[in-house]
């Protein structure tokens, strides 16, 4: 009888081991379960909101990550390779690079390429942005115009940008919506929410309704990871 308490207690032992191991090692599928509604505000282009994209922990830890590194944003300059500060962009920025990116970068990598269906040497690093009161980025497109020497140059490095993938690290206390002027679209900035919009239709073409902009930050501060996706490897 005693030996059978004993095997009991022992099978019962490594039942909860093996459930603790699994819990413990599959945080990846942990946060991934936890991805929420998908809502389509618009099919043509196509524009999605995936909500609880990111966890809480994630969107905290990209921003700690980010934070030592911002600089003020620049646009693309039309007649150059290079980029120029502009008063239709004012937030702080910064993209990752490899050695800074670490496995909460990889995991939300790998996630956007599964979502997105577009491996992940397509896409351009991740970008952190940090919006103050009153920062914005007025209506412009993502993707490049091939009539100026700026957009040629980027076209060399991996194509068009077919989509952009925006996603909220933190909720603003108001303002810093996503708003997407022609198409009549407002999309709120709420933590761990991610915003998929393709910027060419199906035959690469540019599609001049994705006309879209970061609202002004009315109250507090607006936290966001931006990454595009480009149609060829990103180099
Ligand atoms: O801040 C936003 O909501 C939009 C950002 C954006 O348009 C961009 O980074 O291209």
């Amino acid at each position: 009888m005693k030996n059978l308490y004993s095997h009991l207690i022992k099978a019962v032992l490594v039942t909860f081991q093996s459930l603790f191991f699994l819990i413990s090692n599959n945080s990846d599928a942990k946060e991934s379960d936890k991805m929420g509604k998908v809502e389509v505000l618009s099919n043509s282009p196509r524009v999605v909101v995936y909500h609880h994209f990111l966890s809480d922990k994630e969107c905290d830890h990209l921003i700690k990550l980010a934070k030592p590194h911002l600089k003020r944003s620049t646009v693309i300059d039309n007649h150059s390779s290079g980029s120029v500060v502009d008063e239709a962009r004012t937030s702080y920025g910064m993209f990752f690079w490899p050695t800074l990116e670490d496995r909460t970068v990889h995991e939300v990598e790998k996630r956007i390429a599964s979502i997105t269906s577009i491996p992940r040497e397509n896409g351009e690093d991740i970008q952190v942005l940090k919006y103050g009161i009153g920062g914005e980025y007025k209506p412009h497109y993502d993707y490049f115009d091939p009539n100026y020497e700026g957009g040629k140059y980027h076209l060399q490095r991996g194509g068009q940008r077919v989509a952009s993938f925006l996603m909220y690290l933190n909720t603003p206390e108001e303002g810093g919506e996503t708003v997407f002027p022609v198409l009549g679209i407002k999309v709120t900035a709420r933590k761990g929410d991610a915003l998929l919009f393709y910027n060419c239709d199906a035959s690469g073409n540019v599609d001049s309704r994705t006309l879209h902009g970061g609202a002004p930050v009315i109250k507090g501060e607006k936290w966001l990871a931006t990454k595009w996706l480009r149609k060829h490897r990103f180099q």
